[in-house]
């Protein structure tokens, strides 16, 4: 027996539970890996997906060593060479591009694949690379851009409530969120909640395993929430619930926003929706009386044309009853906004040589096929695979196709993406390396330390970009920084919530609280808005586009949702046998009524269609999806379901505010597969 070690660390996953875990290492290898059992959001569990975490980094497609491709931009076949010729080649390709067409040729393109601040989300290490070339800058779109631009308009900031302080709450509507699939931590508060006698309203087109938990279920037409939201407000007012010392004291543009509330009477918004008016008016009711009243809301609802305004409209509920003041009310869509570290220490976008455009990353098919001057030469692509996640998949494609395009992707695995690389780079996961964490659904802040080594010649994105770096000749020091140095960097805040935060301490303890006020009730006393009110001005139903659209309902009469998979984490975990065996194939859910009008029938493979695209799927017939709508879901690789999913569809178009993604907003048709 060796000597055994015991490292604490976080899960990277784009989720907001931002999980901390412990890794047990034996005579150097990982043999075991489980949730903390004392940080108290974590409390010891992962979840299906992140317990085979280990058994993910041995698979046998882990990609490890640097590889250039032979094939076609497609295939997926390449050649191993060394790191130095690697580097070598991406060097001379970015100097001689930056060098033709201006460093706006080159565009970093980052995902949500690890949401650190060293190695992933925005490359914060590499993004220093990038301002020193004068890159394209990457507008992180693909995500929640529209909820947090909408929140921000009316609070300040996208923080809301502490999740924890759902257990306060007398009434929590799970509003378009599916917390049992995609972040089941928050449920414990949610249970808590409900053992001292909350009622929980899950409100969602689809009867989610979240929904058949909930003491009642409302399923409205995707992107309407708004509408609803407006209905269960005029019956509030019209019971003269709202606060009226909160609205005067605390908001700006009341009188407007009241007109707007006057002008959704229950029967507009049943109507809007596709639900009860009689069950609206007594959400409505339920609500007047029910203080504190908890929402929430997550990134699935503001995935449509509205998606801005529709955060916007929900948070006006708390700011008319006044609960945004009372600890267990208010919106709890993400907790980001109050994480106050120094990030501009550590983007270092001071060493852009000059101003630089942004291109959007749910525009990635736009970005490759129309956009000049310059345009995009080399794509660096990292944690993210957009041919199976973003929308207008044909488009992707064709722009990756592109023979002048230099197209450079750092995986742990062979994904969709990998497949049009012309170099591939090795990446280490998460136990491989270190790295700072927050969690956009609690207020910890959390240091993974590396437990292992790396496999094969895996590089952490920190050592990469100093490597590539240095082959380049670049001799800006900031792009040396350690990764201790640039934790240091980030940690080095002056905001009074991160106060004793020091990479020291949370080395040692591994998760850290911020030092927020407790309670946490950060809109007791005023909002982050310039004027310190809560901003009604603007507040509106904001219709879906594709949803909305009476004409193209003609052509297309289902409204496609294609939320987060119970066994993959968006596309990771895609290609794991256990999780894929259990998930099964890509499969399409549509009511009895409408899988019988087609003479449809359960079991059978269908074409999920539009004009802009198709994707093959098998049949689930349910009543758990309301009539109208057609679930599917995202995560599954395109190469494993016929070379087409959900994306295909999917229009490349924004969101009201924040320049979001519309996958919850989309109309097909669902017909026998040709392929039989
Ligand atoms: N139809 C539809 N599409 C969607 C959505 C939807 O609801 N419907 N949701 C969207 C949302 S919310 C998101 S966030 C996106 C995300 O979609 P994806 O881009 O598929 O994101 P992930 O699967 O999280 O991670 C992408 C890759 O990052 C790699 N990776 C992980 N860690 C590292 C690392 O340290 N270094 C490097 N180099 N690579 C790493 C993983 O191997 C993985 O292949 O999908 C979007 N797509
Ligand atoms: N297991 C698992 N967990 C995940 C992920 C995953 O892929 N798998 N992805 C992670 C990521 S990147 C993110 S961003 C989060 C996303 O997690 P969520 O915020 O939960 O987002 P979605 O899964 O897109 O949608 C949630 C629910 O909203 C419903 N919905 C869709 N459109 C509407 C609408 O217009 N109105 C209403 N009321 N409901 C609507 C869907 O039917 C779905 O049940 O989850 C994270 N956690
Ligand atoms: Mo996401």
């Amino acid at each position: 027996m060796g000597s055994e070690l015991k490292v604490l660390g976080a899960c990277p996953l784009d989720c907001p539970d931002g999980c901390s875990w412990v890794v047990t290492v034996r005579d150097g290898e990982a043999v075991g890996l489980r949730g903390n059992p004392d940080h108290p959001y974590t409390r010891g569990a992962l979840c299906t997906k992140v317990n085979r975490w280990l058994e993910r980094a041995s698979q046998d497609d882990r990609i490890l060593y640097p590889m250039r491709r032979v094939g076609a931009k497609g295939e997926g076949r390449f050649e191993r060479i060394s790191w130095e010729e690697a580097l070598a080649e991406i060097a001379e390709r970015l100097d001689g591009i930056v060098r033709e067409y201006g460093g706006e040729a080159v565009w970093p393109y980052w995902g949500t694949g690890t949401l650190g601040y060293l190695q992933g989300l925005e490359g914060f290490s590499g993004r220093r690379f990038f301002n020193v070339l004068g890159a394209s800058a990457h507008g992180v779109t693909i995500c929640s851009a529209a909820g947090t631009a909408g929140l921000e308009t009316s609070l300040g900031s996208a923080g809301g409530m502490d999740p924890e302080d759902l257990a306060h709450a007398k009434l929590i509507l799970l509003w378009g969120t599916n917390p049992l699939t995609s972040g089941h931590h928050v449920w414990k508060f949610v249970q808590a909640a409900r053992k001292a006698g909350a009622r929980i309203v899950a409100i969602d087109p689809v009867r989610t395993r979240t929904a058949q938990q909930a003491d009642e279920h409302l399923a409205p037409l995707p992107g309407t929430d708004a509408a609803l939201a407006l209905g269960l407000l005029n019956v509030i007012v019209g019971l003269g619930a709202q606060d009226e010392a909160f609205l005067t004291r605390h908001t700006a543009g009341w009188e407007a926003f009241r007109e707007e509330i006057a002008a959704f009477p229950p029967a507009r918004a049943a109507e809007i929706t596709g639900l009860d008016e009689a069950r609206i008016t007594a959400l409505g009711k339920l609500i007047a009386r029910t203080r504190p009243t908890a929402i929430r809301a997550t990134q699935g609802l503001q995935r449509n044309a509205g998606g801005g305004s529709t955060l916007r409209v929900l948070a006006g509920i708390p700011a008319v009853t006044g609960d945004w003041a009372r600890r267990g009310g208010g919106v709890a869509y993400s907790t980001s906004g109050h994480v106050k570290l120094n990030k501009a220490a550590l983007y270092r976008d001071d060493l852009r040589p000059a101003p630089v455009r942004t291109l959007s990353m749910t525009r990635l098919g736009e970005g490759l096929l129309d956009v000049q001057d310059p345009p995009v030469k080399a794509l660096f692509v990292m944690a993210a695979n957009p041919v199976a996640s973003t929308p207008a998949q044909g488009r992707v494609r064709r722009g990756l196709e592109r023979d002048d395009l230099f197209t450079v992707v750092m995986e742990q695995f062979p994904t969709d993406t990998v497949d049009y690389a012309d170099i591939v780079l090795p990446a280490t996961m998460q136990h491989e390396h270190a790295d700072l964490h927050e969690g956009y659904g609690h207020l910890y802040l959390t240091w993974n330390a590396p437990a292992v080594e790396p496999p094969g010649e895996c590089l952490p994105t920190t050592e990469t970009f100093r490597r590539l770096a240095r082959a380049m000749g670049l001799d800006e020091p900031a792009l040396y920084d350690s990764d201790e140095r640039l934790a240091e960097r980030l940690l080095a805040s002056d905001h009074p919530w991160m106060t004793g935060i020091t990479l020291d301490r949370l080395r040692k303890e591994g998760f850290v609280r911020m030092a927020v006020p407790d309670p946490f009730v950060p809109y007791k006393d005023g909002f982050e808005t310039p004027s310190g009110r809560f901003e009604f001005a603007g507040t509106r139903y904001t219709p879906p586009v594709e949803v909305a659209d009476a004409e193209r309902a003609k052509r297309y009469p289902l409204a496609l949702v294609s939320a987060a998979s119970h066994e993959f984490l968006n596309t990771t975990f895609g290609n794991n046998p256990e999780l894929r065996r259990r998930g099964g194939p890509l499969t399409v859910r549509l009511h009895p009524g409408d899988a019988a009008a087609r003479g449809l029938a359960a079991g059978q493979k269908v074409r999920v269609g539009n004009d802009r695209g198709a994707f093959e799927a098998v049949l689930d017939v349910t009543d758990q999806v309301r009539p109208g709508v057609a679930a599917t879901s995202k995560g599954h690789w395109a190469k494993f379901s016929g070379g087409a999913n959900a994306n295909a569809v999917v229009a490349e178009r924004d969101t009201d505010m924040g320049g979001g993604p519309v996958f919850h907003d989309t109309r097909v048709e669902v017909s026998a597969s040709p392929a039989g």
